[in-house]
Formats: C-alpha cells, sequence, structure tokens
C-alpha cells in the first residue's frame, strides 16, 4: 500500500470522465488501498482515484470523527438513483482545490447504488455529510469540482488563487 500524489487544480485530468470498473479484481483492490492511504495522509473525509490520476469510477470516503476508529467506505460504478427536491448547504473543501472553502447547495437526501470491494452490488440512503460528500466525490467521476458550483466570479478568483499558488510552489 503506498500514499500517491493528489492533483491539484487547475489541471486538466480533474476535468476528465472516469471510466466505469469492469472487474473488481485485486487490482481494483490494491488501487483502493492507495485511494485509502492517501485520503488518511491528507487527512481527506473523501477521494476519488481521477485526485492520484487514475480515471476510474471508485470513490473512497470516512467521515468517522477523527479523534473515533476509521470507518472506511468503498463506492465503485456508484449511480444516485433518487435525490430529494430539498436542498442542504455545507461547507465544501477539497483536496484538489487547496485551501478554498465554500458553501454548495446540493440534494439534501440521496440513494446511491455501487458495488463494493468484493463487487457485490449496494444501496444507501444518504443525507448529512454523507450525501454531501458522496456527491462532492461522484462530480469528480464526471470532471465536475465544488467550485464548478459556485458563481461565475467565485470560480474565476477560485481559479486565479490555485494559479497563482502552483506557480508559487513550481518556482520553489
Ligand atoms: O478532495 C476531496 O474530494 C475530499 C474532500 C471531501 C469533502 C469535504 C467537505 C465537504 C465535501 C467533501 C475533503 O476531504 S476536503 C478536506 C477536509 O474535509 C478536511 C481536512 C482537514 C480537516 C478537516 C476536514
Ligand atoms: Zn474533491
Amino acid at each position: 500500500m503506498s500514499v500517491r500524489p493528489i492533483i491539484t487544480a487547475p489541471d486538466p485530468r480533474l476535468k476528465a470522465v472516469s471510466e466505469p470498473v469492469k472487474t473488481v479484481d485485486d487490482e481494483i483492490r490494491r488501487l483502493i488501498d492507495d485511494m485509502m492511504d492517501s485520503m488518511y495522509a491528507a487527512d481527506g473525509i473523501g477521494l476519488a482515484a481521477i485526485q492520484i490520476g487514475v480515471p476510474k469510477r471508485i470513490l473512497v470516503m470516512d467521515i468517522a470523527q477523527k479523534d473515533g476508529a476509521n470507518e472506511p467506505r468503498v463506492f465503485i460504478n456508484p449511480q444516485i438513483v433518487w435525490a430529494s427536491e430539498e436542498t442542504a448547504t455545507f461547507e465544501e473543501g477539497c483536496l484538489s482545490v487547496p485551501e478554498i472553502w465554500d458553501e454548495v447547495d446540493r440534494p439534501a437526501r440521496i440513494k446511491a447504488e455501487y458495488l463494493d470491494r468484493d463487487g457485490n452490488k449496494k444501496l444507501l440512503e444518504a443525507d448529512g455529510l454523507l450525501a454531501t460528500c458522496l456527491q462532492h466525490e461522484m462530480d469528480h467521476l464526471n470532471g465536475v469540482l465544488f467550485i464548478d458550483h459556485l458563481s461565475k466570479l467565485k470560480r474565476s478568483m477560485a481559479i486565479k488563487k490555485l494559479t497563482k499558488a502552483k506557480k508559487l510552489k513550481e518556482a520553489g
């Protein structure tokens, strides 16, 4: 298992639409283990495979309190099959959009189908942070970042800030 570098915006790879997983095999499970390690190492509560440069429809998540036991979750080929009309607003951040946090409105409750790490089909009903995080991570599978849900002005300010931070980092 290993920690892999997380891609940050603006990077064209984050705009890619990820491909469904055809077979859940040991190679996929090794990728999931690396994603978990990378998420915990970065102090995140979620991670999509594309954030480590792999365009496959896989998410990992752990929204448990930091001072409690880990509660790792894996979602392969997730699909939202129902979403409430009622929305909820959460302040979101993203490991691929460092140092930017803003409020995003999303459906408050969802039902999602997915495969677990053994390839079994599952159905999950989610609300609260779980629903928000799942929708945020599923957006990554379609090349969408949380800043794409903000106003044009806020998004362009965020991209400017990210581009400047990247240039400073590259200059050493
Ligand atoms: O990069 C990601 O997609 C993961 C992202 C998930 C997320 C957070 C908040 C709302 C929606 C989705 C993160 O994990 S950002 C980092 C984070 O949440 C955090 C980092 C340090 C301390 C506490 C929280
Ligand atoms: Zn994210």
